[in-house]
């Protein structure tokens, strides 16, 4: 006996169970509470870091509090769709990440502290390719059908691809002459993006694995909660955990920047 039928955007329909039910709304919960703390982090913290850093922390703030935002919209709709008066709008997730990713992308140059001429070059190409990506995968986020789910999920790779070659190759270029310290942090920075970012893609698979093998797992209801969860999940890793890492960096160099700072911090 199926506790609630969700209908979501595109037209599917999923009878889930009040297990299922639990665990999409407690993950929902769980979300809005860790955007909510980490801005309130990010906008006092702005003082532990020099000014030349806190543009990123003043990003990373507006991340979250965007994502809490749509968080509440989120989990608003999934309680319509289960007591069956609205149906569940997947679109929220994406408007979220059009504003959010081009955002975090922000965040990682301006913890970098690159020349100007640098920053924007990178910027000009990075901040498009995230919107593209996003655009992309709204119409294989919401059909039922596995081919055109799939095309869709290719284009959206494309870009994505793109980002991370940016990301890996040319930023790699403009290091030359940077200490070891800032080229290790950089590296260590980028390798958390990928393993964040990459939880996106895999949940997005989720409903099509049922289909790809044959297996009844993640198939329908399954499928749509393995995928809320993934995307929950990943949210909080990549907006608040990365945030904070964010502000251990710009704590880190501000200390090195400047030793007198470093001196009155170490007191506090
Ligand atoms: C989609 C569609 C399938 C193919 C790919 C995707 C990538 C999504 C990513 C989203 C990142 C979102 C972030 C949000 C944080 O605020 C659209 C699922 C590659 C990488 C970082």
């Amino acid at each position: 006996m199926d506790f609630a039928i969700i209908k979501i955007t595109g037209g599917q329909e999923f009878g889930i169970s009040e297990v299922q039910f639990d665990l999409i709304y407690n993950a929902l919960s769980l979300g809005l509470a860790s955007m909510l703390a980490t801005t309130v982090f990010m906008l006092v913290a702005q003082p532990r870091v020099l000014p030349q850093y806190r543009l990123a922390l003043i990003a990373s703030a507006m991340v979250t509090f965007i994502a809490a935002y749509h968080y509440w919209r989120i989990f608003d709709s999934f309680k319509e769709a289960a007591a069956g008066t609205e149906v569940f709008n997947e679109a929220y997730r994406y408007v979220d990440w059009l504003l959010t990713v081009p955002l975090l992308l922000v965040e990682v140059v301006a913890v970098l502290s690159l020349p100007a001429a640098r920053r924007s070059s990178l910027l000009t190409k990075l901040v498009p390719a995230s919107a593209l990506m996003i655009i992309l995968g709204y119409p294989g986020e919401i059909t039922s059908e596995l081919g055109p789910k799939a095309i869709w999920g290719f284009l959206s790779t494309l870009p994505f691809v793109y980002i991370l070659y940016v990301l890996f190759v040319e930023l790699t270029k403009s290091l030359d002459g940077q200490p070891a310290a800032v080229k290790a942090t950089i590296s260590r920075l980028r390798l958390l993006l990928i393993a964040t970012w990459g939880v996106y893609p895999i949940s997005y698979l989720f409903p099509m694995i049922g289909d790809w093998t044959g297996s009844e797992f993640f198939t329908g209801a399954d499928g749509f909660v393995a995928r809320q969860i993934g995307y929950t999940v990943a949210d909080i890793l990549a907006k608040c955990l990365f945030g904070l890492t964010i502000f251990k960096i710009a704590r880190l160099k501000s200390m090195e920047d400047d030793p007198s700072f470093a001196k009155v911090e170490a007191k506090l």
